[in-house]
């Protein structure tokens, strides 16, 4: 058996996460360095990062794919992985949370509390993941850090505690959870000291007694209840750093090593096995395998490379894993670590470890690998990504490049939760979704960089049609073509449902008048229609259909028959259960200078907007939320720019569906000319 030079316990598994620009990857790049991992003090400013190392990451100086980089520190093996922090690009960081045991949340000093800071901190809330808090760019001139932790607590809770606090007029900082006392900045070593001590001590009673004993916790003693302490969020720890000086660095690499949970100690993933059952496991290397493929992208050396998390047992190279229901196992070859760009082949990858194969064609986001058709089932409970909304009309330059486009957008769909594509039914148009403009022009940048060029039209929004009103539906299908004839007749009720539901088809059909063969018939039949809906083409959602009655004809009687007398009938009822057209309606986050937010506010009122609520934000910014239809705040980003010279910032995730009032839907009932092929 191959040894590894470190096991499950001594394993870190970090999310680097926070606003674009806030400078995860500069502090990343540092990392490696202040650890020896690398030997080049790199940074993205510089164009040689380990972790932008993509073309157009050096172009546009953002970090635009999500990275795994790794380094050992104090014995302990600490894998990080670098996120884009841009909120089109959140897709890429939110995949990556169920890796890792901490999501830890850069913030800028110079910008504070930012809408991708508070996204992040909320996704890994609801994964009941710990957190912590990086501020870097701590000795960047004219920031205050102190007003900043304030808000920090005024915003997440006053369970976020520093860990360590600048002191020297930002030349270094001084640790806080084992250090009583010493000289800070602002703030006081010694309250901070009995802050932490107070928070971690009520993990654990023998500990609380000996502090109040007068006794001082050693690390031993202390970084157990710590690590509950995160993993319960009972403190979510602030720590300095400044990457451009190097201050706070080592000490952030320290309490990762010390203090951060392991896999062994962090809180376990929710693995459901058949009929939606918890599925129990561990995170021990000895047990059978169970790993998640998190992400998969494409390398241009070695083709297609999944990276995936190991939960319990171990993927070793050259072995034979199932993939999800697969029958028949796959042969793996290679199993690598990554650090950046490079791979380095590793005998296996443990529990608690993250690692990458190569050239799999048949594995794919998401998957789950074992080794026991037992598990075969088993799956990670299902993940909520941010919904695409924005979307754009595209089709080739070259007419002969539809098929090398679908193929290129495919892929990209593969790499991207959070980008969609599809033809649409109605308009034969492809359709490209992604989570806004920038995230949308990167994808066309990516197309032209493989040499294929597209024009665009106006985004289209995703509208649906639904009904308002319960009726019935009735039609008769005969057809008589030479010797063989088509007959089916159908009855049947329609009656909406809540929002959300979908559709739903119910059989009530007694005595056979239509013969059970044919019913699945009829629920096809009412299927096609779902796509294309009577008003505006939308797809038809939130309906239930009973077919209750009908007639059949033993010679005359065939599938295709129920089929479009299923279709009919549900038209027929739709058209008398006054239709409606529903629009898509976003929450939006925006953060914009106090000066500015009475014209902001205005404006998205002026967008039949609905102004949920204003926070007031360290540093002379405030935070609107707002609900808007995404029709009209579709062109929001650079308007928000051209109010606030630059210095607002937005997000935007799909609320609910809402029928949109009757002006418009007169205006996308008149713009609406059914395909010719459609019946
Ligand atoms: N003064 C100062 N500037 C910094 C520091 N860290 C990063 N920067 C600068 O901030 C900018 C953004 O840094 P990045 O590390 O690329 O930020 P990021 O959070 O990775 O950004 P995205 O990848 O777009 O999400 C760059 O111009 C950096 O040089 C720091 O500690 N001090
Ligand atoms: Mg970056």
């Amino acid at each position: 058996m191959p040894s590894v030079a470190y096991s499950t316990g001594d394993i870190r598994n970090v999310l680097v996460a926070g606003h674009g620009q806030s400078g995860k990857t500069t502090l990343i790049d540092a990392m490696l360095f202040a650890s020896g991992a690398v030997t080049r003090h790199a940074s993205p400013a510089e164009g040689n990062s380990f972790a932008d190392f993509e073309k157009e990451e050096k172009e546009h100086r953002h970090t635009i794919y999500s990275k795994l980089l790794h380094l050992d520190h104090l014995g302990k093996r600490i894998n990080l992985i670098d996120a884009p922090g841009s909120p089109d690009l959140l897709g890429q960081a939110m995949q990556c949370l169920p890796a890792v045991e901490t999501v830890a949340v850069v913030i800028s000093a110079s910008a504070g509390i930012e809408v991708a800071t508070r996204r992040m901190m909320d996704a890994a809330l609801e994964r009941i993941l710990p957190r912590a808090i990086i501020i870097t760019k701590s000795a960047a001139p004219d920031v205050d850090l102190e007003a900043l932790v304030a808000s920090i607590q005024e915003t997440f809770g006053p369970d976020c505690i520093p860990i360590n606090l600048p002191t020297g007029k930002g030349r270094a900082v001084v640790e806080c959870l084992l250090n009583k006392s010493g000289e800070s900045d602002f703030g006081s070593v010694a309250r901070t000291h009995i802050a932490l001590l107070d928070h971690v001590a009520d993990m654990d009673e023998e500990l609380m007694e000996k502090y109040l004993g007068g006794e001082e916790p050693n690390y031993d003693a202390i970084h157990a209840p710590f690590e509950k302490a995160m993993d319960t969020g009972h403190i979510v720890p602030i720590l300095f750093t400044d990457a451009k000086t190097g201050v706070g660095v080592a000490e952030l690499l320290d309490s990762i090593a010390k203090h951060f949970p392991s896999p062994l100690e962090g809180n376990l993933r929710r693995f459901v096995g058949d009929e939606d059952k918890n599925f129990d496991y561990a995170e021990d290397p000895a047990g059978k395998l169970l790993a998640h493929v998190f992400k998969v992208t494409s390398d241009p050396f070695v083709g297609k490379l999944a990276l995936f998390r190991v939960h319990q047992g171990r993927v070793t190279g050259h072995s034979h894993v199932l993939i999800g229901h697969s029958k028949k196992a796959v042969k793996i070859g290679h199993v690598f670590h990554l650090q950046g760009r490079e791979h380095r082949e590793v005998p296996e990858i443990v529990a608690g470890d993250i690692g990458a194969v190569a050239k799999i064609e048949e594995i794919h986001a998401g998957d789950v690998l074992h080794d026991d058709h037992a598990l075969d089932g088993v799956h990670l409970a299902r993940e909520t990504l941010p919904t695409p909304l924005f979307g754009l009309a595209v089709a080739p330059k070259n007419r002969g490049d539809d098929a090398k486009l679908s193929v290129a957008l495919t892929k990209i769909a593969e790499e991207d939760p959070t980008f969609r594509y599809h033809v649409d039914r109605s308009t034969h148009e492809m359709v490209i979704q992604g989570l806004g403009e920038l995230h949308l022009r990167l994808i066309l940048e990516k197309l032209k960089n493989r040499g294929l060029l597209v024009d665009t039209s106006p985004p289209k929004i995703a509208y649906r049609e639904t009904i308002s009103l319960s009726a019935e539906g009735h039609h008769r299908h005969r057809k008589q073509t030479g010797g063989s004839g088509q007959f089916g007749e159908v009855y049947l009720r329609i009656q909406p449902m809540e929002r959300g539901a979908g559709f739903e088809f119910a059989d009530e059909i007694f005595g056979g008048t239509i013969p059970g063969q044919y019913v699945p018939a009829v629920e096809k039949g009412c299927r096609d229609l779902l796509e294309i809906g009577p008003l505006s083409g939308s797809p038809l959602v939130d309906v239930k259909v009973t077919v209750y009655d009908g007639k059949h004809h033993p010679v005359d009687s065939k599938e295709i028959a129920f089929r479009t007398a299923g279709k009919l009938a549900f038209r027929d009822a739709i058209l008398k259960a006054k239709p409606v057209i529903l629009e898509p309606i976003v929450k939006m986050e925006v953060s914009v200078p106090d000066k500015h937010l009475g014209t902001v506010t205005g404006d998205i009122s002026g967008k039949r907007g609905r102004i949920l609520g204003t926070d007031v934000m360290s540093g002379g910014m405030s935070m609107v939320t707002a609900t808007a239809p995404l029709s009209e705040v579709m062109h929001f980003q650079s308007q928000l720019k051209s109010i606030t010279g630059g210095q607002g910032n937005f997000s935007m995730e799909l609320s609910h569906y809402d029928p949109v009032p009757p002006a418009v839907a007169q205006s996308l009932i008149a713009g609406y000319k059914p395909h010719p092929e459609q019946d």
